[in-house]
């Protein structure tokens, strides 16, 4: 057998025994960082006709290699086949049992004539995927074939997050994103083995899924948006369709409806919803479609609202509709959602008075139990009586993540200082706002989830998730500004263990992944904290 050099990457350290050139595997610049990397001499080349094998001929596995094989194609031109059992040059995919990598960890062992993925699950798979992937040259990124020779350095991966909930949300309701964009959303946060997509599918400014028994929501709630757009709406149908294509990716959608505040969009959709409620003077809009609306004989909608002020809309416990609506829409859509979670808002409820906001959160919290959901909320919902398995998501204040952690329940965490992707990066950005700080690339990286809030048990903590919402961004170039470059080290934060992270080592992998944000049209912040390397890019694209 060939001689093998070894190298190990401990504490973001990276310790070479002898070998200094570009191609072994510790210096390639993967991101998240993976828990042991060792480094071999000389390279596996992917050649024309390479045999992808695949340990059972089943759905799940076939999903996998076709993935593979899509992400193959374009930039190399090259033809793959897929079969059944165990192969000795080409691709090989193995399921093992090997308690420590668990349903997303995995082995990637390189040798001259074949990548063996090992892995418990075909997740595991999935996400070693996304490493060989950022083995390989940049160019693989690239839609059309490119004239490349496409090497990986041998040598052995073994790796396995340290957190199993590493959530991206989006924001479609302030404005709306279509089915296609969600999906290239899905395929940005997939790259760097995020798991869950969380969608806040409602708020004042907008219902973007439909409700069969409730059609006004999307007929005229979904038909605005900020700024005064036209808006727009998720059939039940394109929603299966957005689940469908994130389970292929293993990533779990877990839906948003933010109740009892944050609901301007359903008042507007329904009189008999409305108690009051008194819409900003500034963002009010009474069109067409307000107007004709079905009325009850009784209540007057709202207007429907283009505006970003927060907190000023609310359910009103006393009005008869109310919770027949709130059953009707957690049953239709958690029937929807095979994921396991139900979110249900619960924040900047300022206009609920507290008892009442009590009383919601309590049978929220029944009604999704009674549908097969744990319920999920922002982190005030930590007031309620909330069972143990419910998760908090803490954002801005740490008492509320103290009580969580007090009453036992599991916290998720999306601190706004660090992890929200819609703050600026600085006072000269265009988008974002900074209401809870600017965020640079280092801030964002520069953090962990165990000691941001004092006084929380870090047993309770399930995950990170860093929130992009839209009141400043209505297309793709200006989501992928602010998700990237800041996205990867969250991805980082919430699979790699706090002690192995280290920004100076991180900012220059992080520099390295230039070229294939531009071979993958990512609209990304060039920031002076990272040292980019432009690869093919010209330097005026900086
Ligand atoms: C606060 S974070 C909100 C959202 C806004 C966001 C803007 C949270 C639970 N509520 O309604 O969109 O700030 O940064």
């Amino acid at each position: 057998m060939q001689r093998i050099y070894f190298f190990l990457i401990t504490v973001g350290l990276l310790i070479s025994c002898g070998r200094s050139d570009d191609s072994s595997l510790h210096l390639s610049s993967i991101i998240p960082l993976p828990a042991e990397i060792k480094s071999g001499s000389g390279n596996f080349e992917l050649v024309n006709n390479t045999v992808i094998y695949i340990p059972q001929p089943n759905e799940e596995w076939k999903n996998v290699s076709g993935y593979l094989i899509g992400l193959l194609q374009p930039a190399t031109g090259f033809q793959f086949s897929v079969q059944n059992g165990i192969g000795e040059k080409g691709i090989c995919f193995q399921s093992i049992d090997e308690k420590e990598l668990g349903a997303e960890g995995y082995r990637i062992t390189i040798n001259e004539e074949v990548i063996t993925i090992a892995s418990n699950q075909p997740q595991g798979a999935f996400r070693a995927i996304q490493t060989l992937r950022q083995l390989l040259p940049a160019t693989i990124e690239s839609s059309t074939i490119q004239n490349s020779s496409w090497k990986i350095p041998t040598g052995s991966i073994r790796d396995f997050p340290h957190y199993g909930y590493r959530g991206a949300m989006l924001d479609v309701a302030r404005h709306f994103f279509s089915v296609e964009e969600v999906k290239r959303y899905i395929d940005l946060i997939a790259l760097y083995k995020i798991n869950f997509l969380h969608l806040h599918l409602s708020d004042d400014q907008g219902w973007r899924i439909e409700i069969k028994s409730w059609p006004n929501l999307t007929h005229v709630g979904g038909q605005t948006e900020v700024g005064g757009g036209s808006g727009g709406f998720y059939t039940q149908e394109q929603y299966t369709e957005i689940i469908r294509y994130a389970q292929e990716r293993y990533i779990t959608v877990i839906p948003e409806i933010d109740m009892p505040g944050h609901i301007n969009s359903a008042l507007a959709s329904y009189g008999e919803l409305n108690g009051g409620t008194i819409v900003p003077a500034e963002g009010r809009l009474s069109i067409a479609a307000n107007a004709n609306k079905i009325l009850d004989g009784k209540s007057k909608p709202t207007e429907l609202y283009t505006g970003i002020e927060v907190g000023w809309s609310t359910l009103r416990l006393e009005k008869e509709a109310t919770m027949q609506f709130v059953s009707d829409v957690i049953r239709e859509l958690a029937a929807l959602t095979p994921g396991p979670y139900f979110h249900i808002g619960g924040d900047e409820a300022k206009v609920t008075k507290k008892e009442d906001y009590i009383q919601f959160i309590n049978r929220f919290q029944e009604l999704v139990k009674a549908n097969g959901k744990t319920m999920m909320g922002w982190e005030e919902i930590a007031q309620g009586e909330i069972a143990p398995e419910t998760v908090v998501q803490f954002w801005n204040a740490p008492k509320y993540a103290r009580m969580a952690s007090e009453k036992g329940s599991k916290i998720l965490m999306s601190p706004a200082k660090k992890a929200y992707l819609d703050m600026s990066y600085d006072s000269t950005s265009t988008y974002g706002l900074h209401w809870a700080a600017y965020i640079e690339v280092d801030s964002a990286y520069l953090w962990d989830p165990t000691t941001f809030v004092d006084g929380i048990d870090s047993q309770n903590i399930i995950g990170i998730e860093a929130p992009l919402w839209s009141e400043t961004i209505s297309n793709m170039d200006e989501v992928e500004y602010l998700l990237f470059p800041r996205l990867p080290g969250y991805a980082e934060i919430g699979w790699t263990k706090t002690e192995t992270r280290n920004w100076d080592e991180y900012k220059v992998r992080l520099g390295k992944q230039a070229e294939r944000f531009r071979l993958m049209n990512i609209d990304f912040y060039r920031s002076k904290k990272v040292p980019w390397v432009n690869g093919t890019i010209s330097s005026n694209e900086f």
